[in-house]
């Protein structure tokens, strides 16, 4: 298998203001290469003032890459970050090899793995905003090449690169994209009506997100069918938004949402283009912000999702920080800074250490106004008391002539809504 993994050479530079440490984040770009089904054979890391204009790096760099391609039989030169379209040109030219940027391997990786419609669709769109202001660069190595890293297109699709066709292109998915987007609202609309409150779980990727949800769905009645999520060692295992449901301690249904993780120096691009998915955030009653406790730079990954929430407006809502993977760790060595969480708990979500005091804090956290009632309901309407009996905790069940008595703590919404069954 080795020899069909795209060889590559990648190249970051240290600058005086970096606030992430060089070498973890030319670690992180190795496993972006390695998610984008490349192998990483060797690193470049150059310590500079300020970004060479035309080269990014020092164009005598260059040349020395050149050389290291030759000699390694590399096939592809990647970027730690984004580079201009004439940078990209530049560099082509001097080393003479695919030239690929941290934000076209992300929009690569993300290319591949889309699976729904919208998903395919934001990804489509970001690559062609990437594009448009780089086709000099561009236009070369698509044709000589022959695809790889940096080329790829949601299914299988060849990325055009002609400007007019792709300004038509971008209108037509901006278009595409609102019509999936009023499909998405009914949806949500249809999911207000049912009234269970959501939970999302957001965070850096590969901090365990998925594998948490399909620990949390476990919680459900053994007699409901759980579909687990994909799980995987990998960046960006997920991308598209799933919604699963789960029962808390006191017996109360609810929705937990998965979703795709964050990366620093995510092109903002790339999260413009998601914001249709992660608006499931915004509708989320709490939001469970999962971090890999064993990361060696836990500050990075806690701040870098908390600027997106922020972004996405969304820090009003109550947040549960959740170490992960303290079965790697210990916690007396755990760094971080305070000031970026919230309610936070300990847990391995691999290992169920944790899990049911994750779930207690959950039922304490959510923001649920309950009303103890007793309600009556007709025999006819036998549908509604299998509604309560599925979504509530019942205390008591008792039949009288008209109709079923049931004793419950019954949520704002439906108190709302069937408060003329009150006895
Ligand atoms: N040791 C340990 N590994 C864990 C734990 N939880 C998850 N993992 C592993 O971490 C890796 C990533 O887990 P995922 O659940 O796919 O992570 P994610 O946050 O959903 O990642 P993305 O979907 O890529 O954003 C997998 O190999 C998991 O088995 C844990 O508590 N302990
Ligand atoms: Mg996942």
């Amino acid at each position: 298998m080795e020899s069909n993994l795209e060889k590559v050479l990648i190249v970051g530079i240290e600058l005086p203001d970096d606030i992430i440490d060089i070498e973890t984040s030319m670690d992180e770009l190795q496993e972006l290469v390695k998610a984008a089904e490349g192998v990483v054979v060797s690193r470049v890391i150059q310590k500079r003032e300020k970004i060479n204009s035309a080269y990014f790096i020092g164009k005598g760099k260059a040349f020395e890459i050149k050389n290291y391609c030759d000699e390694l039989d590399i096939a592809t030169v990647v970027f730690n970050d984004e580079l201009t379209g004439a940078q990209i040109r530049n560099l082509e030219t001097t080393i003479n090899r695919k030239i690929v940027d941290r934000t076209n391997l992300i929009l690569d990786i993300f290319a591949s793995r889309a699976r729904s419609n919208e998903g395919k669709l934001q990804v489509k769109l970001a690559q062609l905003k990437y594009r448009l202001p780089r086709l000099i660069g561009f236009r070369d190595y698509l044709s000589r090449t022959g695809g790889g890293i940096g080329t790829r297109g949601p299914g299988e699709q060849k990325l055009e690169t002609d400007r007019r066709h792709i300004l038509r292109e971008i209108d037509n998915i901006e278009e595409q994209l609102k019509e999936v987007e009023k499909n998405r609202s009914v949806k949500r609309k249809k999911r207000e009506d049912s009234s269970l409150p959501i939970v999302s779980l957001v965070g850096y990727t590969n901090a365990g997100k998925s594998t948490l949800l399909n620990k949390l769905i476990e919680f459900k009645d053994e007699k409901e069918e759980k579909k687990y999520v994909y799980v995987e060692d990998m960046l960006f295992a997920t991308l598209d938004t799933s919604l699963r449901r789960s029962r808390l301690p006191n017996g109360q249904a609810f929705l937990i949402s998965d979703t795709v993780g964050f990366v620093s120096k995510l092109p903002t691009r790339l999260i413009e283009a998601f914001k249709g998915t992660l608006e499931e955030v915004n509708y989320s009653d709490l939001l469970i912000h999962v971090v890999d406790a064993s990361s060696k730079d836990l500050d990075i990954q806690l701040n870098t999702t908390m600027e997106i929430l922020k972004d996405l407006e969304v820090l009003d809502k109550p947040i549960i920080t959740v170490f992960n993977k303290m079965d790697k760790v210990d916690i007396s060595n755990l760094i971080y800074d305070n000031k970026l969480v919230d309610n936070k708990i300990f847990v391995s979500a691999r290992y169920d250490i944790g899990l049911d005091k994750l779930m207690k804090l959950i039922e304490e956290l959510l923001p649920q106004k309950y009303k103890e009632v007793t309600l009556k309901i007709p025999f006819d309407e036998q549908g509604l008391v299998n509604y309560f009996m599925n979504n509530y905790e019942v205390k008591n069940i008792d039949y009288v002539e008209e109709g079923t008595l049931l004793e419950f703590a019954i949520n704002q919404i439906d108190y709302e809504k069937y408060k003329t069954y009150m006895v």
